[in-house]
């Protein structure tokens, strides 16, 4: 202080005793920034109160707090405390990937670096997040998910979005619960989200109004908050995403001619999945979703014998196969008796015309790689992410989504 610094940080426990011990020395230029660090939790609202005035009452300049996030809306808790400027509270944790915009200051310097679980970067706030550009007046965007961590969506919306200077920062958001997550960040500073796994169904019910086709789809991927009243509007913008992805792809092959019709007509359509659950569930869930769409469900296992005619189209709806599960698939292409039910390409994928998974990282999946081997036509999931991000970046943004510079970016991953 005597060398003249600007700033020292002490911890509440001996903030008292250090700054009586200073008063008489006159050190008017230097500020004391009061510090409280938990490393178990995050305190409910009015513990975080009573710091913040015993923190105040020590002699701070400054308050800092920082504490501990066990589940995202942790770290929506310190910001229902009125902050004047003068206090922070700084929220970490490995289950904490949502920074409200103060704490975007507190990165590490390198991926690897000794420092706090949760945080950015440098390299990734200046690259990913244009952290130049956030001021008070940015939005916050985000995808909702669990794994999340994979998402491409930052890259792809933040270099979108710094494209045109439009004020957004679009964050990945580890949501355990998308009900208690929409209740703790209920600020209209908090304006659009894409939903992933395991969550597009549950977030119908989190929203005022669903757009009667996402409703008779039973899930959506987009959420857009109304900035005039709060008001949350879902959409699903993945069947468009998926469908066009898929026709394009039989569009491609040499077996469909130029036509008006769908190249989909005609084909049988076997989807592997019907929701975010887990497999057993699925089941159960694929008969009624069979029976809701005048189709027929059958097991897993019984796929890899499965064929009634060739030239159908198979999709993967599952996140079977997606990073860091790269090893797994949903048919096997048989290299060994890894399972019981596990036939060799001969018998399952080669009698499709085109196989195209959901999944998107890596974008060439084992499925697709083994249908390739089978020389069956592949259409990877980057294509339905491209398709799906369409609607979402007009609805965010209210602009005409940038699609060549979507691909450019995609290109890259
Ligand atoms: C994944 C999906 O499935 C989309 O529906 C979301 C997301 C975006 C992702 O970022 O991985 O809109």
């Amino acid at each position: 202080m005597e060398l003249g610094a600007g700033y020292v940080d002490v911890e509440l426990k001996v903030a008292s005793e250090f700054i009586a011990s200073i008063r008489e020395k006159n050190l008017k230029k230097c500020k004391i920034i009061v510090s409280s660090h938990n490393y178990e939790d995050t305190p409910s609202v009015e513990e975080l109160g009573d710091l913040v005035a015993k923190i105040q009452a020590a002699g701070a300049d400054i308050v800092k707090i920082a504490t501990t996030a066990l589940d995202i809306t942790d770290a929506a808790r310190p910001y229902h405390r009125n902050c004047n400027g003068r206090q922070r509270i700084n929220v970490t944790g490995s289950f904490c990937k949502v920074w409200k915009l103060s704490d975007l200051c507190n990165a590490r310097l390198e991926p690897g670096s000794v420092s706090t679980l949760g945080q950015p970067t440098i390299k990734d706030l200046l690259d990913i997040y244009n952290f130049r550009s956030i001021g008070p007046d940015t939005k916050v965007y985000g995808v909702i998910g669990n794994p999340v961590a994979h998402s491409k969506s930052p890259i792809l919306y933040n270099e979108s979005f710094e494209s045109v200077n439009f004020n957004g920062v679009y964050l990945h958001l580890l949501v355990d619960n998308i009900s208690s997550f929409f209740d703790a960040y209920s600020s209209t500073d908090f304006v659009g989200f894409s939903i992933a796994i395991p969550h597009k169904e549950a977030a119908v019910n989190c929203c005022d109004e669903v757009d009667p086709i996402a409703k008779s789809i039973g899930a959506i991927n987009l959420v857009v908050r109304r900035e005039s009243d709060g008001k949350l509007f879902g959409y699903n913008t993945d069947y468009v995403g998926a469908i066009t992805a898929i026709e394009d792809g039989l569009r491609g092959s040499e077996e469909v001619t130029a036509s008006a019709d769908s190249p989909l007509k005609g084909k049988m359509f076997v989807v592997i999945g019907a929701g975010g659950a887990g497999r057993a569930l699925a089941y159960d869930r694929a008969r009624k979703l069979a029976e809701a769409i005048g189709g027929d469900a059958i097991s897993l296992a019984d796929l890899a014998t499965f064929h009634p005619e060739d030239g159908m189209v198979l999709a993967n709806g599952t996140s079977i196969g997606m990073q860091p599960k790269v090893d797994e698939t949903p048919i096997h292409k048989s290299d060994g008796r890894e399972n019981r039910f596990l036939q060799p390409c001969s018998q399952a994928l080669k009698h499709y015309t085109l196989v195209f998974d959901a999944v998107y990282t890596p974008r060439t999946t084992r499925l697709l790689r083994e249908a390739e081997e089978c020389g069956t036509n592949t259409v990877s999931g980057v294509e339905m992410f491209i398709g799906q991000a369409y609607e979402q970046y007009e609805r965010f943004t209210g602009l005409p989504a940038p699609k060549e510079h979507f691909r450019k970016i995609v290109s890259k991953f």
